[in-house]
C-alpha cells in the first residue's frame, strides 16, 4: 500500500490547481481532466459526495490501471495496489483474525509482539492490542494500537507475567475476532545500580582499560594440587570460561579443568564491588583420591572439572551456575554431555541427575547464550540449534525456519535482549546469523563497516568472547590476542567498528582461546577480562 494524499483543490476539480503527493512526490495537473470523469462516474455508482478521499482513489485507480503510466517528470508511476472502494451501502465487513501471535519478554520491563497480518474485503487500517496481567489472567484491556503486524510494549513490572491478545479494525471499524493468546513473564529486575562505585574504578574513564592489582587467580591455588599435566593454570588455559554474578558483580572460575591438564573442580570468586578484589577459593575441589577417569561426576558425588568452552552460564532466578558439557577430566579426551550445576549461595554441587542430559549432537564446542529475561540458554552446534529451559529444566531441539547455520564449531553468540534475538558469529562456520526467539527463525546476516580488516577479524573469530550491553545497544567482541582491541557491532545493522580504548597495550594474548573470560558486568558499566592466570584481571568500563 502506498499513500496519495491530494494537496490542493480537491473539490474544485479544476484542472488548473489540482495537485497530488505521491510518496514524497508532487504532481500538479497530471490528466485531471481524466480524473475528473472517473470521480464523477464513482460518485455516481458510490453516491455521496465529492471528497478528496474518492479523489485519490479515483487517482491510485487510474494509475494502476494505466500499468505504470509515465509521469510528468518523466518517471514511472509507482506500482502496487491501492485501497478499492468500500461496498454500496457501506463496509460492514470485519477483518479476519490475526493469527499467530507470538511474544517474547524484552528485559525486565517490555514484550515484543508480531502476528500474522488479517486481511480484509476494503484494508486493515491497524490493530488493538490488549493486555493482562498475572499467571492466568482473563480480563484484558487495550495498552495500544498498532499500524501493522507487530508492537513493542514497554513500562512493565519486572518479573509479572503478562498475556497479550491482538484484533484487526478497519476504516469502518469493523472488528475482527480475537488473535490467540500469548503468554511472557518479565525477567528480573536488574540489579540496583551501586550508590559508590569501588576505589579501585576511581577515576577510571570510558575505553580505559585497567589492571585490578593483585588479582592473579594464581593466588587462590588449592592447597593440595588437584592430578593433572599442568595443573590450576587450566582454569584459565585449558578452553575455559569464567562467569559472573550479576546481582553483586562477582566473577567465578567454576570446575575448570578438563581432559589430563587438571583433575580440579574447585570454585573460585573474585569481589569486584570491594575497595581491593582478590580472588579466594570458596569451595575446595575434590580430593585426588575421589578422581574418576572420564566420568562425569566423581566417587564424591561433584562434577568434573572440565573445559567449559561456552557452556558456564549465570542462572539468576536458580542461583546457580549452569555447566553444559564439555570436555571432562578424562585420559582418554572425548565430549560429555551431562548438564551440571552449582548453587551459588548454599555452595554446593547439585548431584548428578538433577538435570537432563544434552542430546548428542550438542556435545563439543557447542555457543551458549542466556536469555536473562527467562533464564533460558540457547545451544548452537554443527547444523542443530536447542534450548535448555529453566524453568521446566528440559533441553529441547529446536528446528527454526529460516537460513541458519550450517556449522557454527567454537561460534561466539549472544541475545540482543533489545530486539529479542540471539547472534551467531564467528567460529568454523563462514556464514553469520541471528536466531528471534518470537517466531523461532534463523536469518543470514552480512558484517559491514568502513574498515574491511576489522569485519574480516570479527568475521573469522573462533574462541572469541561476544557481549551484548544493552545500555549501549551494541555487541563487543574480544579475540585473544595480545592488547586492548575490542570490537564493537550495531545489532541492528551488523557495522564493525573498533571500540576505542587505551591504556591496554601489556594485555596478554590468551591460551587456546578467549571463550566467556570477557564478560559484562552491568553494575560496573564495564567489563572484566581475565586472559592470564599469573597475571592480573583486567576491566574496561563501557558505559
Ligand atoms: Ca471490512
Amino acid at each position: 500500500m502506498f499513500s496519495l494524499v491530494l494537496v490542493e483543490s480537491p473539490h474544485a476539480l479544476n484542472t488548473a490547481h489540482a495537485a497530488f503527493k505521491w510518496g514524497a512526490r508532487l504532481y500538479e495537473g497530471y490528466d485531471m481532466a481524466h480524473v475528473h470523469q472517473l470521480h464523477k462516474g464513482y460518485r455516481n455508482i458510490l453516491g455521496g459526495a465529492y471528497s478528496s478521499a474518492l479523489l485519490s482513489l479515483v487517482i491510485a485507480s487510474l494509475l494502476i490501471a494505466c500499468g505504470g503510466p509515465t509521469l510528468p517528470d518523466g518517471s514511472a508511476a509507482p506500482t502496487g495496489t491501492t485501497t478499492p472502494p468500500p461496498p454500496p451501502g457501506g463496509d460492514t465487513t470485519p477483518p479476519t483474525p490475526p493469527s499467530g501471535l507470538a511474544a517474547a519478554a524484552n528485559g525486565s520491563f517490555g514484550a515484543i509482539l508480531s502476528w500474522a497480518a488479517s486481511t480484509d474485503n476494503v484494508a486493515v487500517t491497524g490493530y488493538k492490542v490488549e493486555r493482562c496481567q498475572g499467571a492466568g489472567c482473563a480480563t484484558f484491556a487495550q495498552v495500544a494500537t498498532a499500524g501493522s503486524a507487530s508492537f513493542t510494549d514497554s513500562g512493565l513490572t519486572a518479573a509479572t507475567s503478562y498475556s497479550y491478545r491482538v484484533r484487526a479494525t478497519d476504516a469502518a471499524a469493523n472488528l475482527s475476532a480475537f488473535s490467540n493468546i500469548a503468554n511472557i513473564t518479565t525477567a528480573v529486575a536488574p540489579p540496583p545500580p551501586l550508590p559508590n562505585l569501588p576505589v579501585w574504578m576511581t577515576g577510571l574513564a570510558i575505553g580505559q582499560w585497567f589492571a585490578i592489582p593483585n588479582t592473579s587467580i594464581s593466588s587462590a591455588d588449592p592447597a593440595t594440587t588437584p592430578n593433572g599435566n599442568w595443573g590450576p593454570q587450566s582454569k584459565i588455559f585449558a578452553w575455559n570460561s569464567v562467569v559472573v554474578d550479576t546481582r553483586n558483580s562477582k566473577v567465578y572460575s567454576v570446575a575448570g579443568g578438563g581432559h589430563q591438564d587438571y583433575s580440579g573442580n574447585e570454585v573460585d570468586v573474585l569481589d569486584l564491588e570491594v575497595a581491593i578484589p582478590a580472588w579466594s577459593q570458596v569451595l575446595a575441589p575434590t580430593p585426588n583420591s575421589q578422581l574418576l577417569d572420564c566420568q562425569s561426576y566423581y566417587a564424591d558425588g561433584r562434577p568434573a572439572s572440565r573445559h567449559s568452552y561456552y557452556g558456564l552460564t549465570f542462572s539468576e532466578a536458580n542461583d546457580r551456575f549452569m555447566l553444559f558439557g564439555g570436555a571432562h577430566w578424562c585420559s582418554l579426551g572425548n565430549f560429555f554431555a551431562p548438564i551440571s550445576s552449582y548453587n551459588i549461595t548454599a555452595n554446593t554441587y547439585n548431584p548428578s541427575g538433577t538435570h537432563p542430559d544434552l542430546p548428542s549432537a550438542f556435545k563439543g564446542t557447542t555457543s551458549f547464550a542466556l536469555d536473562p529475561s527467562t533464564g533460558d540458554v540457547y545451544a548452537a552446534n554443527n547444523f542443530v540449534f536447542g534450548r535448555w529451559n529453566r524453568a521446566s529444566n528440559t533441553f529441547t531441539t529446536l528446528n527454526p525456519t529460516g537460513s541458519g547455520p550450517n556449522s557454527v564449531g567454537e561460534a561466539m553468540s549472544a541475545m540482543d535482549t533489545t530486539r529479542g534475538r540471539v547472534l551467531i558469529l564467528g567460529g568454523q562456520g563462514p556464514t553469520h546469523h541471528h536466531y528471534t526467539l518470537s517466531s523461532n527463525t534463523f536469518a543470514s546476516i552480512t558484517l559491514t563497516g568502513g574498515n574491511p580488516a576489522d569485519v574480516t577479524a570479527v568475521a573469522n573469530a573462533g574462541q572469541a568472547s561476544l557481549v551484548y550491553v544493552a545500555a549501549i545497544d551494541r555487541y563487543l567482541v574480544r579475540r585473544g590476542g595480545a592488547g586492548g582491541t575490542v570490537y564493537q557491532i550495531n545489532p541492528a545493522t551488523f557495522d564493525v567498528s573498533i571500540f576505542a580504548t587505551t591504556n591496554g597495550g601489556s594485555i596478554p594474548g590468551t591460551q587456546n582461546g578467549p571463550y566467556n573470560k570477557f564478560v559484562y558486568v552491568p553494575r560496573l558499566g564495564g567489563c572484566i577480562y581475565v586472559p592470564d592466570y599469573g597475571g592480573n584481571v583486567w576491566f574496561v568500563r563501557v558505559q
